[in-house]
């Protein structure tokens, strides 16, 4: 075997990718919910559900919650029995989006009452983290304004500041808070973290330990996503991903649909900073809904989809690349990295999965393995669960 393709295959064995429980339940957009056959009806399947995209592609060891979607008494109990099932929890996502009182804000509202309600949600999801050994808190505020003049925007930063400030405190020491940001919707107006400059600036006051997750979704059509990734990396200040696809808004469908080559693009980032591996500290985490597709499939694919992004950025010949950049030859360049593109990595990854004792075709093996009409039997009468609850 060649040293770059024993490279490649060790780097792609140690590759890890978070699904999120919520993708697991029914879910929709405002016009209608399509109920699917055999979805969780609570946490613990949903857990279920997560361990078995990951006994299929090996790749995916860790489960995120959404809090309240994924209430539980007993949240040492739910780690204990993800565990039990081979995966382990991942990132906490905290909900501040979903109540009445949060229609003009949560940590930014106007009134102090309502921020202290915002920020004990906050607090409680730490308090989540110590039971489930999670490492990241994942924050996205749908805080905003529809109107110009609807509230004065330099207060609302200041309070959403300290709010921050007072959860960034209450973090243990292996511990992260991860701000998401997000262009619009549903404020229309003005959104409180718009950006990710606004969130690295509130990540660059808090202190290391705070970082800014990029929603692949969240961006105005036409962002160069590489260049916010390679950005973030050289300050820092990555903390992970919340992979989906977009062909209009926040679409949430499968990551590497609408544009794998995006996907692509961003993975070379990746790795040309040398950011794959565990070790650096990026959590690249699915955050999607699958309205119409079947949904443990469509994990098992978008879990692919990633797998083939990096496999490619993988195979970019670094030092031709790196030679015709200084040589500033602007083609040879462009050429060293679509030849890594329009690699079929397909066959390379049938054969790391062989290797791993894995089928080579884990959605083939998902479907054949019976899973999806034993669960459909047996959880019979089960409500939505996530989006669309
Ligand atoms: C908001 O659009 C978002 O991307 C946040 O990450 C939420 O937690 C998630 O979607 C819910 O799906
Ligand atoms: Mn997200
Ligand atoms: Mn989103």
């Amino acid at each position: 075997m060649s040293e770059t393709r024993a490279r490649v295959l060790a780097a792609l064995r140690e590759q890890r990718i978070e699904t999120a429980s919520w993708a697991f339940g029914n879910s929709g957009t405002r016009f209608k919910v399509f109920a699917q056959e055999g979805v969780p009806r609570n946490p613990y399947e949903k857990i279920a559900d997560a361990a078995t995209v990951h006994r299929f592609t090996g790749v995916a060891p860790t489960v995120a919650l959404h809090i309240p979607w994924d209430k539980v008494d007993d949240y040492a109990d739910l780690a204990a029995y993800a565990k039990e099932r081979g995966v382990a929890l991942g990132a906490i996502n905290a909900n501040v989006f979903q109540d009445d009182d949060f229609k003009l804000g949560s940590v930014t509202h106007p009134s102090p009452a309502v921020r202290a309600k915002a920020l004990a949600h906050l607090v409680e999801c730490v308090d989540i983290m110590d039971a489930t050994g999670s490492r990241d808190l994942k924050l996205w505020f749908s805080d905003g304004t529809n109107y110009p003049g609807q509230d004065n925007v330099r207060a609302r930063q200041d309070r959403l500041a300290s709010a921050l400030s007072a959860v960034y405190d209450r973090l243990g020491d292996q511990q992260r808070m991860l701000l998401e940001y997000k262009l619009f919707e549903p404020a229309f107006y003005m959104t409180d973290v718009p950006d990710w400059g606004t969130a690295y600036a509130h990540c660059l006051s808090l202190g290391d330990r705070a970082q800014v997750v990029i929603d692949t979704g969240h961006h105005a059509p036409g962002t160069n996503i590489e260049f916010i990734v390679a950005f973030l990396l050289r300050a820092g200040k990555l903390g992970g991903f919340d992979f989906n696809s977009r062909f209009y808004a926040d679409d949430d469908l499968m990551v590497g649909a609408a544009d794998p080559f995006q996907l692509f693009r961003i993975m070379c980032e990746i790795v040309s900073a040398d950011a794959l591996a565990p070790a650096a500290g990026i959590a690249f985490m699915l955050d999607q809904c699958h309205n119409i597709e079947p949904k443990i499939q469509a994990v098992i694919r978008s879990v692919l989809n990633v797998q083939e992004a990096t496999a490619k950025a993988l195979l970019v010949d670094a030092a031709a690349l790196d030679a015709a950049q200084r040589a500033g030859d602007v083609l040879e360049a462009n050429e060293v990295l679509m030849d890594a593109y329009q690699t079929d990595v397909r066959p390379m990854l049938r054969e790391l999965r062989a290797d791993m004792g894995l089928d080579p075709d884990p959605v083939g093996a998902f479907k054949r393995s019976g899973y999806l009409e034993s669960v459909t039997s047996a959880r019979v009468g089960g409500s939505a669960a996530g989006w669309g609850a």
